[in-house]
């Protein structure tokens, strides 16, 4: 039997009986293609970055949220590019950024469905490594995006910047416009996700600096990615706090939740509010006072890196190994470091002089 005719056979396999039946069945594959070594699931053979690029590619796009704007901007980048590419595109995931059970799923139907990669942005660390494992012995290339899993459960993860430098900017930025004095809160999304908490972890690290000594960190809130959840956490915040400074919101959904709350109330321009946010939700919370700067980086550009590493896996132009590289078109080379992660670049500071400039 071919190699690729063994991989459907056994994806077919795990889509219909139970894991460890598929994963004995399979057992040959299962070892050839999932290293078992620390570090990111990197292939076991020696990657050939001069390998042409393979055409016709299936690359599944599993965000943590569909009907988030900033994954409908990421995810467009991702078929963009595999379009260019000559390979196919397709999009599943839950509409709750809290439905970890419904995002393993999606991973098991892109399973059955015999994807070649499939590019996931993980809502808990550790939840999806049991389905994406099995995705892995079936010789489906997996790369995370935008929120990591642990670096054995997939092959390679695209990191929107360094988490350090994000977590440390955000504290950076507020600390500037509360003049390092008083108290503040954090208005994250899931209490379970990786990008939020690694770059929490950061910001509290930064807290340590003696600069920020008259600086409180009193609450992390968590409103779930959603508009609604995200408002009252808010509110809640100023009932609880109300000589609260300043908020980060290190989630798209939640800075502007968070923005429209304070625009109008009696806290305008009083409570200082950044985190991360898009140009387009902001723009208006710039103009009218209530935010002075947030940052981001280019949404398209992530879901469009993503893609590119999805199919340099595929092609067999990297494995997943520390200081491999490859070329992303356009985007240019991009060098793997620890643990399989690729970092985007440095992310954008937007306020009144630049914020015109941008449309996403
Ligand atoms: C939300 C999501 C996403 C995060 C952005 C900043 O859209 O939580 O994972 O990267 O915000």
């Amino acid at each position: 039997m071919r190699r690729a005719s063994i991989r459907r056979t056994c994806a077919a396999l795990a889509a219909v009986t139970s894991l460890a039946l598929a994963a004995t069945a399979c057992g040959g594959t299962t070892k050839k293609d999932v290293g078992s070594e620390g570090g990111s699931a990197a292939t076991a053979g020696k990657a050939d970055p001069g390998a042409a690029t393979k055409k016709g590619l299936t690359v599944g796009f599993l965000p943590k949220q569909v009907n988030n704007p900033y994954f409908t901007s990421a995810d467009n980048g991702g078929r963009k590019a595999l379009e260019e590419l000559g390979e196919k595109y397709k999009e599943v995931g839950p509409s709750s950024a809290t439905d970890t059970s419904g995002q393993v799923s999606y991973v098991n139907t892109l399973t059955q469905q015999q994807v070649d990669a499939m590019a996931v942005s993980a809502q808990d660390h550790g939840a999806l490594c049991t389905a994406l494992k099995q995705a892995m012995s079936n010789g489906i290339k997996v790369v995370t995006y935008d929120s990591d899993t642990k670096p054995e459960c997939r092959n390679a993860f695209v990191s929107q910047a360094s988490a350090e430098d994000l977590g440390r900017t955000e504290v950076q930025l507020l600390a500037q416009q509360i003049g390092y004095q008083g108290k503040i809160a954090v208005l994250s999304a899931a209490q379970t996700a990786t990008n939020q908490n690694t770059w929490i972890d950061y910001m509290k690290q930064e807290l340590k600096d003696p600069k920020y000594k008259n600086v409180q960190l009193v609450k992390v809130a968590y409103g779930n990615d959603d508009a609604q959840q995200s408002f009252q956490q808010t509110q809640g915040l100023l009932q609880e706090y109300p000589d609260l400074k300043g908020i980060i919101s290190p989630t798209t959904v939640g800075i502007k939740a968070a923005a429209q709350y304070l625009s109008g109330s009696k806290y305008r321009g009083k409570v200082k509010l950044t985190g991360l946010g898009t140009p387009n939700d902001m723009r208006k919370y710039v103009k009218n006072g209530t935010v002075d700067a947030f940052e981001l980086w280019d949404p398209a550009k992530l879901g469009e890196l993503a893609a590119r590493t999805a199919v340099a896996l595929s092609s067999g132009q990297i494995g997943g190994k520390e200081g491999e590289t490859f070329k992303a078109g356009a985007m240019g080379s991009y060098t793997l470091g620890k643990d399989g992660v690729i970092n985007l670049g440095k992310p954008t500071v937007f306020d009144a002089r630049n914020i015109d400039q941008f449309d996403f």
